[in-house]
């Protein structure tokens, strides 16, 4: 916590915090996996780029250097003795005044890392999830920038996650702006038809996904055509497979959109060559060709 390790519930902020009261913060979510060679965290650059990224959309300086920024991510899981886990970095405005200009607030800075098993059961990873279309739709053009993993744009989350739960679905799945598909409440989407991948283009409010890029490049690697463009709602109902991606969700099948069967209604056989290459990668079993594995040692 800026600077120093605490324990976590020393870990105090006033609750005049500006993060508190206006969800001014920006945060990435990291995951680290067992090697061979011991722990190895899993695009830590493009992870801690992606934060910069976010604070500057917000007219943020993170008062530390990228570098230092990575080390202290290092050393966070070293001293925890986590060789895998996740990451959790986030950068917040802290207490000076209130009211909603927050230049005058502080800008402090937070690591911390735990396990974390499968994001969405252990079992999803074969079996998939029940998802539903939201009737939220994700953030606007021109309302709240996507493209930062900002806190606050995570009420839009909450309301997804909430109204699939309570509708008794595993996830949620909004629609963007226009009507198109946009993203899940914490993980991208890829939809395949006809051994032809999609995910949904930038424009669609989906915030650019790490992993996502991940499974891009993985996919054109190895000879799908990969297409990132709009996705109309029923290209959902019709394809052959879906999946979801990010740091905590990995690569999650769906089985079900709005109740309907997808494919097989388990994960499909593309989905599992691209989870198990995923996979590959992640935990050091193949040659690290993209360069996206730091070792904690
Ligand atoms: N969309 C959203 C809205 C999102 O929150 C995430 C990550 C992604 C896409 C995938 O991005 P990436 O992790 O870079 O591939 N969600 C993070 C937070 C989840 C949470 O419940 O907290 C994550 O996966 O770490």
């Amino acid at each position: 916590m800026d600077g120093e390790f605490v324990d976590c519930e020393d870990a105090k902020i006033n609750i005049l915090s500006h993060v508190v009261h206006y969800g001014t913060g920006f945060f990435e979510g990291i995951r680290a996996y067992k090697t061979e060679k011991g722990g190895a965290i899993f695009r830590l650059k493009e992870h801690t780029n992606r934060l910069y990224d976010s604070a500057k959309i917000y007219r943020t300086e993170i008062p530390y250097t990228k570098e230092e920024f990575n080390q202290a991510i290092i050393d966070t899981l070293k001293i925890n003795n986590l060789e895998e886990g996740y990451i959790r970095p986030l950068i917040y405005r802290g207490y000076n005044k209130l009211g909603v200009n927050p230049f005058t607030c502080p800008v402090q800075a937070m690591i911390a890392a735990w396990k974390w098993g499968k994001y969405l059961g252990e079992e999803a990873m074969k079996d998939g999830v029940s998802v539903k279309i939201s009737s939220w739709r994700r953030l606007a053009p021109n309302t709240m920038p996507t493209m930062a993993k900002a806190s606050g744009n995570y009420l839009s989350s909450q309301l997804i996650k909430m109204e699939a739960l309570v509708d008794g679905y595993e996830e949620g799945i909004a629609l963007d702006y226009n009507g198109y598909v946009s993203e899940g409440s914490g993980e991208n989407i890829f939809i395949i038809k006809n051994n032809i991948i999609y995910t949904p283009a930038m424009s669609g409010s989906a915030l650019p996904g790490i992993t996502r890029d991940a499974i891009v490049t993985v996919a054109r690697d190895l000879g799908y055509d990969v297409r990132e463009e709009g996705v109309p709602r029923e290209m959902l109902y019709i394809a052959d497979e879906i999946f979801l991606t990010g740091t905590a969700a990995e690569i999650t099948p769906v089985s079900r959109v709005d109740k309907i069967k997808i494919g097989a209604g388990e994960r499909g056989p593309i989905t599992e060559k691209i989870q198990t290459k995923f996979f590959s990668i992640v935990e050091g079993r193949e040659e690290d060709k993209y360069n996206w594995l730091t070792y904690i040692k």
